[in-house]
């Protein structure tokens, strides 16, 4: 395999190390735990998993003997960066708690442990991938892992290669899925262990227990540095509205993340949108007004960042999706994308009929497209870029002709999402990955099932971090997914009220009229501390650290 200069140097990067997982160690366990809600319902979903004790590795000076073991490993749902340094993680750790284990990798996600596709992941093997980025070393898939007749396909394979333990790295969806695989193996009584790994750019798995989802470090500073990039050349030109579209799902907070770090003139946060029940119209407004008054100044440029998931967190095109995913659930094959899109204006409520009609055309052909495996509109696929340039070009003629708008109103549209999930994991998230697979594989090596590796502390230099394990049901609660009521991991959206929101709102008027961009750069491997270890802003002001 031909390598750039930067991987060949990059391979030999050891990852630090919270200083518990480097020596001797043994486990400390906490009270017995509850679900964030629903207590009752979780536990009696989860009889033989749920309550379980909070798990801390402690440094001993007692060497405690672990016998061999194969471990299987799966990556479920999007690219981040850091999965391969988890999988390396895991590997050295199984190795160190006994040099016979082995580890197998199912190939291109759940689809492989369900059919029985897979690989040994040899030392050589591992050795190509250590700080890379990407999935690439066994792929990925979103194939749900949640039926019975899967999980039995499962076991067949995994005692076929007497697997002891499957470590399952993706998202809130994957890790409850993952949790309910630990419940129904223990049930079983099969003697096989599950470990979750928290994943996903989008940065939606964190709670208490666990400070962030990896490969969320790395996206925000690749996609920042794009953004200020952007901004310069903004700033250098002075002609053109950059509207740049983030990748995030239905949280902001990649948008937000970025927002803090380049300070661009405007910000739209999807949960600030919902919260005070804005329309497309007040959003729209919202821009326009403020390219108005940056015009009065002389001032015809910026940047404006845009989460993909906005257009559903406004209410009344909320309603729109829902009839429509409804909808299409039901006819999705009958016909071509140009009848589809005539039926739907003939046949939805007409609330919401009139609303697809005023969407410009490119955006009413998106909300028809196909949906994704859980019937869900894609938002990646949706313009909102282009939506918002077209309606506030529009409102910005309206108000030309009633001489409140100055300017020259000239736009350029972005959507950055893939250039940030396989980039070269920075050295948070490779640390950070690298302690979440040698957790997950201490955890195994105790026994435990049904709990995410965790690693905390993380603002603090790595070898204060405190590695351990939370189970899974504690971060559980109820919700209605496709009308059935469903025990899942609570999606954590951004919390207006908490502390990276609170800056960015207190900030965002300045950056509104001022030019006052910052150029992150790229990301930094080698260098000073202060270049190359940074966390991020989010996580810094949630820890109460900046
Ligand atoms: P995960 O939640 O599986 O980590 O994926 C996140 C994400 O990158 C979203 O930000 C984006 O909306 C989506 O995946 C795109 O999905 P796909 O890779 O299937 O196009």
């Amino acid at each position: 395999m031909a390598k750039s200069a930067l991987q060949i140097a990059r391979a030999g990067y050891k990852a630090k190390m919270p200083k518990a997982l480097t020596g001797n160690l043994t486990i400390k366990e906490g009270d017995p735990t509850q679900s964030v809600a629903d207590h009752d319902d979780i536990r009696h979903l989860f009889p033989n998993t749920y309550g379980m004790p909070i798990v801390t590795f402690v440094e001993s000076s007692e060497e405690k003997k672990y016998p061999a073991m194969n471990v299987g490993v799966i990556l479920s749902g999007g690219q981040a960066p850091g999965g391969h340094n988890v999988i390396a993680g895991l590997f050295d750790g199984i190795k160190r708690l006994n040099k016979g284990s082995r580890l197998f990798g199912f190939l291109l996600g759940p689809g492989g442990l369900i059919e029985h596709n897979y690989m040994e992941l040899t030392a050589e093997i591992i050795d190509e991938y250590r700080n890379t980025g990407g999935f690439d070393i066994i792929g990925s898939g979103r194939t749900k892992l949640e039926k019975k007749d899967q999980f039995d396909k499962g076991l067949e394979i995994l005692k076929k290669l007497d697997i002891k333990a499957l470590v399952i790295i993706g998202g809130d969806d994957s890790n409850t899925n993952a949790c309910v695989l630990a419940e129904y193996y223990k049930h079983k009584n099969t003697g096989i262990q599950v470990i979750g790994c928290p994943k996903t750019i989008d940065g939606d798995l964190k709670n208490e227990m666990i400070e962030t989802s990896f490969g969320f470090d790395t996206a925000c500073k690749v996609y920042s540095e794009l953004i200020g990039n952007i901004e310069r050349d903004c700033n250098s030109s002075r002609k053109y509205w950059h509207f740049i579209k983030l990748m995030g799902r239905s949280a902001s907070h990649i948008t937000l993340e970025c927002a803090l770090q380049t300070q661009p003139n405007i910000c739209l946060i999807s949960e600030e949108v919902e919260a005070k029940k804005q329309t497309l119209d007040d959003v729209v407004n919202y821009i326009a007004d403020i390219i108005a008054k940056r015009a009065e100044n002389g001032d015809n440029f910026g940047t404006i960042l845009i989460p993909e998931g906005l257009v559903e967190f406004i209410p009344a095109m909320k309603n729109l999706i829902t009839e429509l995913n409804d909808f299409l659930a039901e006819n999705i094959e009958e016909f071509s994308l140009i009848k589809k899109i005539k039926y739907l204006t003939e046949k939805l409520k007409p609330e919401n009929a009139a609303i697809y009609a005023s969407l410009p055309e490119n955006v009413a052909r998106q909300l028809a497209m196909d949906r994704d495996p859980h019937g869900n509109v894609q938002v990646s696929l949706i313009e909102t870029d282009k939506l918002l340039i077209e309606m506030v070009g529009r409102r910005l003629d309206h108000m030309k002709n009633e001489h409140r708008y100055v300017g020259k109103f000239s736009a350029q549209s972005h959507f950055f999402g893939y250039e940030g999930r396989c980039a070269a994991p920075s050295n948070y998230d490779a640390d950070y990955c690298y302690s979440l697979g040698y957790a997950a594989a201490i955890l195994i090596g105790e026994g435990k099932t049904g709990y995410m590796a965790s690693v905390r502390n993380t603002t603090a230099p790595a070898d204060e971090w405190i590695a351990g394990g939370v189970p899974i049901t504690m971060m559980m609660n109820m919700e209605r997914r496709h009308g059935e009521l469903k025990p899942v991991i609570q999606k954590a959206l951004v919390d207006l009220n908490a502390a990276p929101f609170k800056k960015f709102a207190a900030d965002r008027n300045t950056w509104a009229m001022k030019t006052d961009f910052v150029y992150p750069g790229p990301i930094q491997y080698f260098g000073p501390t202060e270049v190359c270890d940074q966390p991020t802003k989010t996580l810094l002001l949630e820890q109460g650290v900046e």
